[in-house]
């Protein structure tokens, strides 16, 4: 890959004008995907992700590097929702990331089923320990005898932790950089309340977040809604999720999730206090966590043949300015309005960097930051300078204008706006354009093969459930509930399950997904 950013990899003429050259410039350079989003899905996200400068790959299988582009994106969400969290009161702590094997062993039922994928240290140098230790998947098991040390009387609730960490799973299901990795970052928010009420409160106000760090964000629109029994979180009472869409491929991805866990933990760890009456009572808890799969997601959602797509509110860099010498002009004069105009944008909060570099030419510059996603391209050439003016162009829709100099900062912040209103409007539309509702099994399986995503009435029995899985499963994988809006169409009296043909209950989203 070093390749693809070797030196020399100098477009046309330096410092010549490159305008309507861009195809030679790339086939020259090197730069530019071999792969079409469109014919080759999954080639195509593994280069992107890597030729725009996110990731790069390691020899474990399933671990990434993060570079400085990814890792920027993961804290000006985290920024954001820790900031919001801190507004509810909600505080940071710490946990050990090692797990002895009886306090995870502690909570059988839950951990049962994921043990296959809990990775634990046995050595220490050449000997072997004497317990071996596992590393925190998650940290229920972590933090909930401590709950129980620190909660004792109704004064002590709420409790309300989260904290920032990665943790691991040794998944055997094939890798994607961000989707499905075996580290992984989030937050992991647990809290601890009286009364059930407070829970269910903070359980949908925590699903507000997820969607804003979605919608807003990231520019990705997603669906609120509830999981069944069978793909809830086996430990709680109830899971709410953001589920999001990737059109290409046709699959749903669970975004982030916020689950109730009711009396279930407080129960196998004795989280109990004395409550106003001076009765014994057992809290009422919840969890909640998103990770760094939010960045795929996005990347998966934008990104196209020219490389990522960043929604300006994410991208660290929103506005890269381009020098354009020209044979004769006045070189030095370029330099330093490119110099200005960063300097100006900065100081309105602007996140803007100029590409100085003298050993690449322009075109290649063009390129190698569409292939990054930066939102807005700003050139500057003698003409530009002539006039008092810098010419604009957006990645988004490739939109180029003129903007005077004076007006520059003012006019920079609303193509910035329209450029992240217009991803989320694009993507809105082409998830829209994918639903598709159906009534009967037949109508289903059409769907199906056309990458829907489907939304049909159920009966909500999870029998029926394992028998739609069981029907279509294969190569591709197998369908299940993604979630049931909380947005329900009217359901018509007499309506039948799509699969059962017993009376709905209720409509679900049904597809293949991540
Ligand atoms: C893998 C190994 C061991 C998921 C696992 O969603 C345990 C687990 O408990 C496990 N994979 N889970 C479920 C995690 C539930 C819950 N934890 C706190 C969340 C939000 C954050």
């Amino acid at each position: 890959m070093a390749g693809k950013e070797a030196k020399g990899a100098d477009g046309g003429a330096k410092g010549g004008s490159n305008k309507g050259k861009k195809k030679e410039v790339k086939k020259e350079t090197g730069l530019g995907l071999t792969n079409k989003k469109d014919e080759n899905f999954g080639e195509w996200y593994s280069e992107v992700v890597v030729s725009g400068e996110m990731i790069e790959y390691y020899d474990i299988s399933g671990c990434y590097v993060l570079r400085p582009w990814a890792m920027s994106i993961w804290e000006i969400m985290q920024e954001f929702f820790d900031a919001e969290i801190k507004k509810m009161k909600i505080k940071n702590c710490y946990f050990p990331l090692f797990v002895s094997p009886g306090v995870l062993e502690k909570e059988k039922d839950h951990v049962e089923g994921f043990a296959p994928e809990v990775a634990w240290v046995t050595k220490s140098g050449k000997s072997d320990l004497e317990v071996p230790i596992a590393i925190r998947p998650t940290s229920e098991t972590v933090m909930y005898p401590y709950y129980s040390k620190w909660i004792r009387g109704h004064r002590d609730l709420p409790l309300r932790l989260n904290q920032w960490c990665n943790v691991v799973r040794w998944e055997f299901s094939n890798p994607t950089p961000f989707i499905r990795s075996r580290e992984f970052l989030w937050q992991e928010g647990h809290t601890a309340f009286a009364t059930k009420e407070e829970a269910d409160a903070e359980v949908l106000d925590i699903l507000e977040l997820y969607r804003r760090i979605y919608e807003e964000f990231l520019a990705v629109p997603v669906i609120k809604g509830k999981k069944s029994e069978l793909e809830k979180f086996a430990g709680g009472l109830y899971t709410t999720t953001v589920e999001a869409f990737i059109p290409n491929t046709g699959r749903g991805i669970q975004g982030a999730t916020s689950h109730c866990l009711g009396q279930n933990f407080a129960k196998m760890f004795e989280i109990n206090f004395e409550n106003e009456k001076g009765e014994k009572a057992m809290v009422w808890q919840n969890s909640w966590a998103y990770t760094t799969r939010t960045i795929g997601v996005m990347i998966m959602v934008h990104g196209d043949d020219k490389g990522l797509v960043l929604p300006p509110k994410v991208a660290a860099t929103q506005v890269i300015v381009i020098p354009v010498p020209y044979k004769d002009a006045d070189t030095q004069g370029i330099l330093d309005a490119c110099a200005a105009t960063v300097k100006t944008l900065s100081e309105s909060g602007i996140r803007a960097e100029a590409d100085f570099r003298d050993n690449y030419s322009p075109g290649w510059k063009y390129s190698h930051w569409e292939m990054k996603g930066i939102p807005l391209r700003i050139e500057i050439g003698p003409k530009d300078l002539a006039n008092k003016q810098v010419r604009v162009v957006r990645r988004d829709n490739s939109a180029k204008s003129d903007i005077p100099m004076d007006s520059l900062v003012e006019k920079v912040r609303e193509v910035l706006d329209e450029i992240q209103q217009n991803l989320f409007s694009v993507a809105k539309q082409k998830k829209e354009a994918c639903i598709k509702v159906v009534k009967t099994w037949e109508e289903f399986l059409e769907a199906l093969s056309q990458k829907k995503l489907i939304l049909a009435p159920w009966c909500d029995e999870e029998e029926v459930e394992k028998s739609v899985k069981e029907r279509t499963k294969g190569e591709m994988g197998a369908v299940k509930t993604l979630c049931s809006p909380f947005d329900q169409p009217e359901l018509p009296e007499g309506t039948l399950c799509f699969a059962s043909g017993k009376p709905a209950k209720k409509w679900s989203y049904w597809g293949r997904s991540y």
